[in-house]
């Protein structure tokens, strides 16, 4: 089975594939005219080629780096494998963003098979935080796990109540401090109600910090500390969530939160807001780390595992015409 097929196969079982196809529809608009530009002015894979392709990535958001490790890498395989049609090419080219991305392994779930399984959000102000707790306990309450939820977030005016809005609407607890309060005193409480009513899950939501508030940032730390006292290897997760239209800024951020909070994955947040949802393959290739969940909307439902195959199938469904494959 050719590569495309596969992918084809994959996503056909998808159950997320509207989602997915809506929610990438910006993305997918803008990189497919512009490959079906270059397909349409193709003469081989010369110096000009590459030059537009790697623009192309660019705009994507790929970033230098791993833009440039594309453009060599296509360069390559249509070398050794003769590829000589533009459709060989936007084959060759997404079977490489796929290696791309698989090139270094993501860490699993570190689920706590004994008890609570800790989760900890990250990031800086605005880019998601809150409503994507409230998402993704909204998954796990459908994978029918007990989940709770802690408003950490003590700093900013009206954050408690905008989690335990949420929190209500699910019909879960919020564990929640008066404005002002320790956070770390709020994962204490929060771990403590976990255990006791043996829940499964505990999202933590915090504060949003820009990654040079070098107080803030250590506040980060504490409440590791804090939490690892209460719940063994807690947190058993903690998540950057990055709004996608940020950027390539996005990608430093991401470097310094990963020094303060050893990040262990990334959420990529309003996907459905911009164009440039190649810096999904950015984080994974320059970061190591994987993207575990996306959000393709504003509404509870609108969060999805990340799966690199409908990813790539949505992106490309405008240029690839994957009823030939
Ligand atoms: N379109 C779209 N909007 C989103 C998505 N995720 C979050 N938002 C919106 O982004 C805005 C900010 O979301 P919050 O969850 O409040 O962000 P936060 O990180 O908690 O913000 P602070 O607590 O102030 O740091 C809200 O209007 C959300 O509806 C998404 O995947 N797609
Ligand atoms: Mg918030």
């Amino acid at each position: 089975m050719s590569f495309l097929s596969k992918l084809k196969n994959t996503f056909s079982n998808s159950k997320d594939q509207d989602r997915y196809l809506k929610g990438l529809q910006k993305s997918r608009s803008s990189f497919s005219e512009k490959i079906r530009r270059l397909s349409l002015n193709f003469s081989g894979v010369n110096e000009e080629f590459l030059e537009e392709l790697m623009v192309i990535l660019l705009e994507a958001d790929l970033g230098i780096h791993t833009a440039q490790k594309v453009v060599d890498e296509v360069e390559n395989r249509a070398v050794d494998q003769r590829l000589k049609s533009a459709k060989e090419i936007e084959s060759c080219l997404i079977e490489v963003l796929s290696d791309i991305y698989n090139e270094t392994e993501e860490e699993p779930f570190h689920e706590n098979k004994d008890g609570v399984t800790v989760i900890m959000m990250v990031g800086v102000n605005g880019s998601g935080k809150t409503t994507t707790t409230a998402k993704l306990a909204h998954l796990f309450q459908q994978q029918n796990k007990k989940v709770c939820l802690a408003a950490a977030d003590t700093f900013r005016a009206g954050a408690v109540d905008q989690l335990a809005q949420w929190a209500q609407r699910l019909g879960i607890e919020c564990i929640k401090g008066k404005e002002n309060a320790d956070p770390s005193s709020v994962l204490v409480d929060a771990c403590r109600y976990a255990k006791e009513h043996e829940m499964d899950v505990l999202i933590c939501d915090t504060a949003g910090r820009l990654q040079n508030k070098v107080n803030l940032m250590n506040e980060l730390a504490k409440m590791r500390r804090v939490v690892s006292r209460e719940i063994e290897d807690a947190p058993h997760e903690t998540w950057l969530v990055l709004d996608a239209t940020t950027g390539q800024n996005g990608l430093s951020q991401a470097e310094i939160f990963n020094e303060v909070a050893c990040l262990s994955g990334v959420i990529l947040t309003k996907l459905d807001g911009t164009a440039k949802g190649g810096i999904v393959i950015a984080i994974k290739d320059k970061l190591h780390l994987g993207v575990k969940y996306v959000g393709l909307g504003e509404k509870i439902d609108d969060l999805r595992e990340f799966d690199l195959d409908s990813y790539l199938y949505s992106i490309s469904e405008g240029f690839v015409n994957y009823e030939e494959n």
